[in-house]
């Protein structure tokens, strides 16, 4: 049977030009293959087949234009059609979704509840009483889960009744595991806490014996002591590093607790004791860097944390794309869980808790955090006033999360049972961060006094102990215990993601010298009398002698301790951290892929951002490259002409789409899936740029090389998100970013929050990141295929920045041999070389290319002066390979001079130079140094403002006319040209001398 193919609805658009037709009569094609590309003047997508068949009749041509309705070909449905587009994926797809035999198994019935006895205003304590006895029946009968169900249906009818109930929001300031439901360790005690004692020592005297080499170096004790046991327990139980049969946990430590990861590798014969010694003394290969930095340690380091709050929301992103490569089919689900550790001071930053409800929202189980309050940051409590525990407990639960507060130790438990009243429960719920803090730098008797003191009742509860018993109960985070059932409770839960929320002492075992006082953050000197101490309090089996030369402790090989601990990490895998890749490198596409961008457009118009959408359009069709794209978009994909993606690769969705949308009979219609490509963010930049790292990492984390785009607003960038571009070159992103609706007149509407005239200043200051300002698609081409060669088949660890304007105009044919000055930086575009006339060197980029060239045919056929017109692609890769060259000259003296490239370019050339840009003069001024030629420089320096592109080039003097009249003017300078010229053009474009800098205005 023959069918018709038409235009389906395509939303407000009308009359669109078909660009590229897909398919020949005869071609067998599947449903969904597509038949033709549309274009508008603002975006181009595809048309897919609605039926699968065999092409019977083409009735269109390239360039016809379209409506909703049009016939498009004649399709014979019914012939056997072949699986030509689903093969691309078929290798990708093939992944088996085996559940993992090691995964937990889900313990059933672990809903806990809290039983808090009335005290204060109970009017029939009686009644209370038997309601209370009810409810602890039906746990002891019928099991929590009923329990917790009768109560739920009892709160639920409070509210239909119009009772006002008790904010829930926190529980008691208690353990969330109540003891009874504490899965115990199965490691040996003894042994893990003699290793957790050498690593603690061995950590703090790598600090103290950095600072002896010189006062400038250190580092940080107090962190890491308070935290030990908390990496501890996951280091012998929890964590299993990546192996030929797991892909492995990915744990996020604290930036600044990295002394105590070196301590332990140490202990594990992973690093050398001279190693150890140049903590903090990078500069000659083989020292160990001051935090997590892969780009300083790569074999050791995956994730830069130290910046507070990156590695939290990096962490979330992570897990959410851990979860999207398994949907998509690209990886096995194994169970694989992503651990995060922060501090308590560090959950301030807006990004450590900014993204949490999008964590509870796509269901992270995968993702645990655990907050370390040790009641401190750098100045002094983080919540003197309050109970930071409290407070992260409220947002936690608020969002979504499942909450595991581990605030006491073991030692408490016996007179928490016998707390019969709940006056011990009152007293802890009543005291201050501030005062808890106190508590631990003064001592039992003082503990005993302001803690049990205020009510005689508990006073007589610790009675019969004596001030160092008092002193010696624990908190949570120092229990091994009580955290052992914490993390294992946070292994099994399933559905959202949990957070551990243990409670410390900062400086723990520091004693005078730092437990607990203001000033731990920072200390890095231990004297004589402070080492003995914590070689005491730990029982390092060290003598007076080696602590005074603070001599690390390593037992023998062979001793229980260093046996126990590598045959933990053996069972878990191997070590933690190590950073490695086994990620196969994805073959470039071929020319053919860019091959009609490299053609002139002739009259027809249209924006770089368009041509990178179509080169996108493009290569979703190469099946080694499809599949790897992930293009990330923060709610800016109509602004970017790319609501084509939706339908077309489908937006990714945790649980698919459970609603009709709204525009279902488009062909751009929002199409959520499970197996969606499109990672649409909605409006957080932060949260992209987060998702964006994970995918620009997933080939070390995941194995697998992946080809993030993420596409925002030029400005948005990294003036917003600019710390965690600095992070994503630390961890070797490799990736293309996408500064879109660039430039600060092109942008035109839009005014000074939106106009973008530095995002390449701030690109070029991070090293490996590479950035173009293109200005043809042809160019963009180049550059777009340059990045996916170096980038995701050489593996080079670079990371592209790319600007794409919103600017309709023509594009021409790419000038032969243009390839290679494209990606280095500049080529000529065009010269006039009219005999005799005064030579300039016209440089410019982006679309204030187009202002240059048209002042060049103005400058030449009005004024008598002739340009090289250079198009400048990249002002920032000029100026690294001007650095290098000159530094490399400064080094050899007496060799012959090398050139650097913008050398090589102009040296048969004759002129100034005027160089002109969308961006500030600091842009183009980058390379001044490198050249000997004059050198003048026009740009958008100023705030921007909302306007016609004409107006705003006028203002910001980056038009034709200006550039005409200033070049005049830098000819009459150089006494190659008359002024008279000069001030005729000045006066010819009406150029007002006396308005004030663009930057006063
Ligand atoms: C973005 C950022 N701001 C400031 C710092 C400096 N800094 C390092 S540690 C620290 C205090 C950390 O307190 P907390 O998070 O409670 O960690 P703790 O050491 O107490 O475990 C500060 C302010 C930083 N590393 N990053
Ligand atoms: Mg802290």
């Amino acid at each position: 049977m023959v069918q018709n193919i038409s235009v389906p609805d395509i939303g407000d658009f009308d009359s669109v030009e078909i660009i590229e037709i897909l398919v020949k009569v005869g071609d067998l094609i599947n449903k969904d293959d597509p038949i033709v590309t549309l274009e508008s003047d603002k975006s181009s997508v595809e048309v897919p087949s609605p039926i699968a068949g065999k092409v019977s009749e083409l009735n269109i041509k390239i360039g016809d234009k379209v409506s909703k309705g049009s016939l498009l070909a004649k399709l014979e449905s019914g012939s056997p059609s072949v699986e030509v587009q689903k093969e691309i994926y078929k290798d990708e797809l093939k992944v088996e979704e085996k559940i993992n035999p090691k995964k937990i198994q889900i313990q059933k019935n672990s809903k806990k509840i809290f039983i808090q006895p009335s005290t204060g205003e109970d009017i029939d304590p009686v009644e209370t009483k038997e309601w209370i006895e009810s409810l602890n029946a039906i746990i002891e009968n019928d099991g929590p889960s009923r329990a917790s169900y009768l109560l739920n249906k009892v709160v639920s009818q409070a509210y239909t009744a119009g009772l006002v109930l008790p904010d829930t929001r926190t529980t008691p300031y208690i353990n969330t595991i109540p003891t009874e439901l504490e899965v115990k360790s199965p490691g040996n005690q003894n042994i893990e806490k003699k290793i957790r004692a050498y690593v603690r020592w061995n950590s703090a005297a790598m600090v103290v014996r950095a600072n002896k080499i010189s006062g400038e170096l250190g580092g940080h004790i107090g962190t890491f002591a308070s935290a030990a046991t908390l990496y501890d327990v996951g280091m012998n139980h929890f964590w299993r590093s990546k192996s030929k049969k797991f892909g492995g946990d990915l744990i996020y430590f604290q930036g600044h607790s990295a002394p105590g990861m070196y301590a332990r590798a140490f202990l594990e014969g992973r690093l050398s004791e001279k190693q150890l010694n140049r903590f903090r003394q990078e500069v000659d290969s083989g020292g160990l860097s001051s935090y997590p930095h892969p780009w300083l340690m790569p074999k050791f380091w995956q994730f830069p944390t130290v910046s507070m709050g990156l590695g939290p929301i990096m962490a979330i992103y992570q897990a959410r794309f851990l979860k999207y490569l398994i949907n998509r089919g690209l990886l096995k689900d194994e169970g694989r869980k992503i651990w995060v550790f922060l501090g308590d001071g560090e959950t301030d930053e807006p990004e450590s808790l900014g993204a949490i409800s999008l964590a509870a929202r796509e269901k992270l189980d995968n993702l645990i955090f655990v907050v370390n309050c040790n009641l401190q940051r750098l100045d002094g409590p983080v919540r003197g006033n309050g109970k930071i525990i409290q407070e992260l407990e409220g947002s936690f639960r608020g969002a979504g999360w499942n909450v595991l507060k581990v605030i006491w130790g073991s030692y408490w438990d016996p007179l928490l049972k016998a707390d019969k009243t709940g006056l011990l429960m009152k007293r802890m719920n009543e005291v201050v961060d501030g005062e808890y803090q106190a508590m631990k730098a003064k001592g039992g008797a003082y503990v005993r006094e302001k803690f049990f003191g205020k009510y005689p009742e508990l006073k007589e509860l610790v009675s019969s102990m004596t001030d160092n018993d008092i002193w010696k109960l624990n908190r949570g985070g120092h229990d091994p215990h009580k955290v052992y059932a914490a993390y294992h409770a946070a292994m099994q839960h399933q559905g959202s993601p949990t957070v551990v929320i243990a409670k410390t002492v900062k400086g723990y075992g520091m004693g005078k010298s730092g437990e607990s006082i203001n000033t731990t953050h920072q200390q890095k000197k231990l004297d004589e009398q402070d080492l003995l101490y914590y070689r005491d309090r730990f029982n390092v089996p060290l003598t007076n002698e080696q602590v005074k030369n603070i001599e690390y402790y390593k037992p023998a090989e062979n001793s229980e301790e260093i046996k126990y601990l590598k045959e933990r990490r053996k069972q878990l895998g191997g070590f933690i951290p190590e950073r490695s890749s086994f990620a196969k490198p994805i073959k470039a596409p071929p020319k053919d892929i860019f091959e009609s961008f490299m053609k002139s457009t002739g009259d027809k118009e249209m924006s770089t951002t368009m041509a990178l959408v179509r080169m996108l359009t493009n290569l979703l069709r190469d099946k080694n490259v499809a599949p790897r794209l992930v293009p990330i978009i923060p709610d800016e994909a109509r602004t970017f002409g790319m609501e084509g993606f939706f339908r077309k690769i489908g937006i990714y969705a945790h649980e698919g789409q459970k609603y009709e949308p709204e525009d279902s009979e488009q062909l751009s219609s929002y199409k959520e899936t499970k197996s969606g490509q499109v990672l649409e963010e909605g409006i957080t930049e932060a949260g992209a740029m987060s998702s964006w790292i994970a995918a620009a990492t997933a080939y070390t984390n995941h194995d697998i090389e992946m080809i993030p785009v993420y596409i925002f607003y030029s400005m948005f960038g990294f003036q917003r998100i600019g710390d965690f571009a600095w992070a994503a070159g630390d961890a070797q992103a490799r990736g293309f970013l996408i500064g879109a609706t660039a430039g600060r007149t092109t942008l035109a509407g839009e005014g000074l929050q939106h106009q973008d005239g530095h995002s390449h200043i701030l690109a070029s200051m991070i090293p490996n990141c590479v950035s173009y300002d293109p200005t043809f698609s042809y160019e963009m081409a180049v550059i777009f295929r340059e990045g996916l060669r170096r980038m995701h088949e050489k593996n080079e660890n670079i990371f592209y920045y790319i600007t794409a304007m919103n600017e309709n105009y023509s594009h021409p044919e790419k000038p032969d041999g243009a390839d290679e000055g494209i990606l280095k930086g500049m080529y000529l575009f065009k010269e006039y070389k009219n005999k005799g006339k005064i030579k300039i060197q016209l440089m410019g980029s982006g679309t204030i290319l187009r202002e240059a060239i048209a002042a060049a045919k103005i400058l030449s056929e009005e004024y008598g002066v002739d340009s090289d017109i250079w198009s400048v692609t990249s002002f920032n890769e000029l100026r690294k390979d001007g650095m290098e060259i000159e530094r490399r000259n400064l080094l050899n003296p007496s060799d012959k001079k090398e050139k650097s490239y913008i050398e090589k370019c102009l040296e048969k050339r004759d002129g100034p130079i005027i160089a002109v840009t969308d961006y500030v003069r600091a842009f183009s001024d980058q390379i001044r140094p490198y050249t000997d030629k004059p050198f003048y420089s026009l740009g958008t320096d100023g705030f921007g403002r909302s306007d016609t592109r004409k107006n705003l080039r006028k203002f910001f003097e980056v038009d034709k006319e200006h550039i005409v009249a200033y070049t005049l003017s830098a000819l009459a300078k150089e006494q190659l040209l008359g002024s008279d010229s000069a001030e005729k053009a000045i006066k010819k474009y009406n150029i007002d001398k006396k308005k004030a800098f663009p930057t006063k205005l």
